[in-house]
C-alpha cells in the first residue's frame, strides 16, 4: 500500500523555523516498523509550513498514498482539522489514521472528525497491524491500542503494554522514507535519536504518564550507535536526543557517552534535555564525558526556582541537590555550573504562571533567567489533556482561554489567583527577547556564516511587533506586545 505520513507545520515561539525545523521522530519510527512492501513517505510540514496547502495537493499527487498518518499535538488539532478536510475533498477514499499525544490523550475530540482510527500510546506494533487487518480485510478487535468505527460507533480496543525496547520489538527508523528536506538546527543539519522510552517521575504538567505509565525502557548501546550512524550518513550534522528522561539512569548515560567516544561519533553537536539533580549530583564524572561525547546544549528542566512552585508542579524530586545521600536543596546552580565548567550551554526550561504566582515570583524566575541561562527556555503551565495539573487549573477556575491552538507552552492560557494571563505572558515576553539577543555571539563563533546569513531574520522574528518608537520609549511597549500577538494569531493560520 501507498502510505503518507505527516507531522503538523504549527511551531511554538522558542523554535522558529527560521532556525530550527526538526524532524518527527516518530514518523520515522512507524515507516521502519511497517512490513517491507509497502510505500511508505514521511513529510515533516514544518519544512513547507507557509505552503501546507499546496505541498499537501503535490504529495497526494505524487504518493497517490491509500492511508495517510496523522501525528498531533493538542496545539496543533485545529490545523490537523483543517489538513484532515483538505484530504479528504481531494481523496474521499482515503484511510485517515491519527496517532501522537494529543490522539491518545484526547480521543473524543478525534471521535468528532472525520478520521477513519484512532492509534492510542506507541505506534510501531499497532500501526503494522492495521496496515495488515485493511490489507487483507481483517479484524481490528485485536490490536492494542486502536479505536474505530463499527456501525457509528466508536469502539476503543485497550492499550497493551509498552514495547518493549530491549529485546529488538522495534526496528530502526526509515529515515529513506522522508520526502522534504530542509531540517536544521541553527544552521547545521540536524536528526532526532531516541535511546530510551518513558519516565519514572510524575510531574504534574506532563504528560508522559497518562500516556505510558511510569516505566523506563530502553535500547541497546548498539542499536543506539547504529542509528546515529545512520543519521550522520543521511546529513545530521546535530543531533536531539528525543528520550523522555535519559538522565533516569546516570550510569547508563555515562556508558552511553562513552560508546559515542569510542564509535568515533563524538563530532556531531548533541542535545539533550536533562534533569537537574542529575547533572548536580553526577556533574563531576558526568559533565566532562558529556562534552567529550560531544554534548554542546543541555536542556535543563529546572521548571521553577521557587520550591512552592516546584511543589505544586510536583518537581521537587528531579530539582534537590544530594550531599553524602542528603538532600541540600535545589540543584539548579549546581548543574548550570557543572555544565559551564565543562564548556557547554544551558537552555533553562523554565514555568511561570502556576495558580499561587505573584507578580514578584514571576519575576525572581525570570531574572534568574536573565543571570544564569544561556537561552531561555520559558514556558506559562498548559493545561494538555489528562495531566494532573489540568484537573487542578480547572478546579480553581483559573482556566482563561480555551483555544487549543495558544496551547503553544508560550501563550498564557491559564491565569493565577494574582495576576492576569495577559500580564503573565507580557512579563515573559518583555524579558525574554533581550535574552535571545545575549546568546548571539556564542552562537556566531560557533556558526559564524550562518549567524552572518540568518541574523537579521532571527532578530526579525524575536522582535516582532517592536518598532524603533519602542526602543527609543517613545511608545508604550505594550503596544508592541498587542501587534506581537496580532502577527502570531496570524501566523497560526497555516491552513
Ligand atoms: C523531544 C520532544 C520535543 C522536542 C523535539 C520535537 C520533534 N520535532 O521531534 C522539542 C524540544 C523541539 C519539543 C518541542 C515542543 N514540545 Co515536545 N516533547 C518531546 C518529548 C520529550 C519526546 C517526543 C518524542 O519524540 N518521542 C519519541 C517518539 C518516537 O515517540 P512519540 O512522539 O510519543 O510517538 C509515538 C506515539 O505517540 C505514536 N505516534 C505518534 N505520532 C503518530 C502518528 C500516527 C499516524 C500513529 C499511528 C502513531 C503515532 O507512535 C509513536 C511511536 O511509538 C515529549 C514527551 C515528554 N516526555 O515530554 C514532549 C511533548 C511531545 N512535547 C510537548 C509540547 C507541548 C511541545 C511544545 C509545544 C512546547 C514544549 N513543551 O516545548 C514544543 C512544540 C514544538 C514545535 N512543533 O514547535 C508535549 C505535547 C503535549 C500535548 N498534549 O500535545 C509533550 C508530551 C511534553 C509534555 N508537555 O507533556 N518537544
Ligand atoms: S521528569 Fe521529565 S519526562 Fe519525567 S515526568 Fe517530569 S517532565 Fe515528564
Amino acid at each position: 500500500m501507498n502510505i503518507l505520513l505527516l507531522s503538523m507545520p504549527d511551531s511554538f515561539e522558542h523554535m522558529p523555523p527560521v532556525a530550527i525545523r526538526m524532524p518527527n521522530g516518530a514518523l520515522t519510527s512507524l515507516a521502519g516498523n511497517v512490513d517491507g512492501h509497502h510505500r511508505v513517505a514521511v513529510a515533516d510540514l514544518i519544512l513547507r509550513h507557509r505552503e501546507v496547502r499546496q505541498t499537501i495537493v503535490k504529495l497526494m499527487r505524487e504518493i497517490a498514498p491509500e492511508v495517510i498518518g496523522l501525528s498531533i499535538m493538542t496545539f496543533q488539532r485545529r490545523t490537523a482539522e483543517r489538513i484532515i478536510g483538505l484530504m479528504r475533498a481531494l481523496k474521499p477514499g482515503l484511510k485517515i489514521v491519527v496517532g501522537g499525544y494529543d490522539p491518545s490523550l484526547a480521543f473524543e475530540a478525534y471521535e468528532k472528525m472525520d478520521v477513519d482510527f484512532i492509534v492510542r500510546g506507541e505506534g510501531e506494533v499497532p500501526f503494522r497491524e492495521l496496515l495488515r487487518a485493511l490489507e487483507s480485510g481483517g479484524s481490528f478487535t485485536k490490536i492494542s491500542g486502536l479505536s474505530y468505527r463499527e456501525e457509528e460507533r466508536w469502539i476503543h480496543n485497550p492499550i497493551g503494554p509498552v514495547h518493549k525496547l530491549e529485546d529488538g520489538e522495534i526496528r530502526l527508523p526509515k529515515r529513506d522514507a522522508r520526502v522534504l528536506s530542509g531540517y536544521t538546527l541553527l544552521g547545521r543539519q540536524v536528526d532526532v535519536v531516541e535511546t530510551s522510552r518513558g519516565c519514572t517521575y510524575d510531574c504534574s504538567f506532563c504528560s508522559i504518564i497518562e500516556m505510558r505509565g511510569r516505566n523506563f525502557h530502553t535500547y541497546s548501546f548498539e542499536r543506539v550507535i547504529e542509528d546515529i550512524r545512520d543519521a550522520q550518513e543521511h546529513g545530521a550534522r546535530t543531533i536531539f536526543l528525543v528520550d523522555d528522561n535519559i538522565m533516569l539512569n546516570v550510569k547508563r548515560f555515562e556508558g552511553l557517552c562513552r560508546a559515542i567516544i569510542d564509535a568515533g561519533l563524538n563530532k556531531i553537536d548533541y542535545f539533550v534535555q536533562a534533569m537537574t539533580s542529575s547533572i548536580a549530583n553526577h556533574g563531576e564524572t558526568l559533565a566532562p564525558l558529556m562534552r567529550q561525547a560531544g554534548f554542546r546544549y543541555v536542556f535543563l528542566g529546572i521548571e521553577n526556582i521557587l520550591e512552592s512552585d516546584l511543589q505544586f508542579l510536583h518537581a521537587s524530586a528531579k530539582n534537590t541537590a544530594k550531599d553524602n545521600g542528603k538532600n541540600i536543596g535545589n540543584a539548579t546552580l549546581r548543574a548550570i555550573d557543572w555544565i559551564h565548567r565543562n564548556k557547554m550551554l544551558v537552555v533553562g526550561g523554565l514555568i511561570v504562571g502556576s495558580p499561587d504566582d505573584t507578580r514578584e515570583s514571576i519575576e525572581k524566575n525570570l531574572e534568574f533567567a536573565k543571570r544564569y541561562v544561556d537561552w531561555p527556555y520559558i514556558q506559562h503551565p498548559t493545561p494538555y489533556p489528562r495531566t494532573p495539573m489540568t484537573e487542578q487549573f480547572r478546579q480553581r477556575g483559573l482556566i482563561a482561554n480555551e483555544r487549543l491552538e495558544e496551547y503553544d507552552g508560550t501563550t498564557a492560557v491559564v491565569r493565577t489567583e494574582h495576576v492576569s494571563s495577559d500580564e503573565i505572558e507580557y512579563a515573559r515576553w518583555k524579558a525574554e527577547r533581550w535574552m535571545k539577543v545575549r546568546h548571539v555571539p556564542a552562537v556566531f563563533r560557533h556558526d559564524p556564516w550562518f549567524v552572518a546569513t540568518h541574523a537579521g531574520k532571527m532578530m526579525a522574528h524575536t522582535f516582532r511587533g517592536s518598532t524603533l518608537r519602542n526602543f527609543l520609549g517613545l511608545e508604550d511597549e505594550h503596544k508592541a506586545f498587542e501587534r506581537y500577538k496580532a502577527i502570531r494569531r496570524q501566523e497560526r493560520e497555516y491552513v
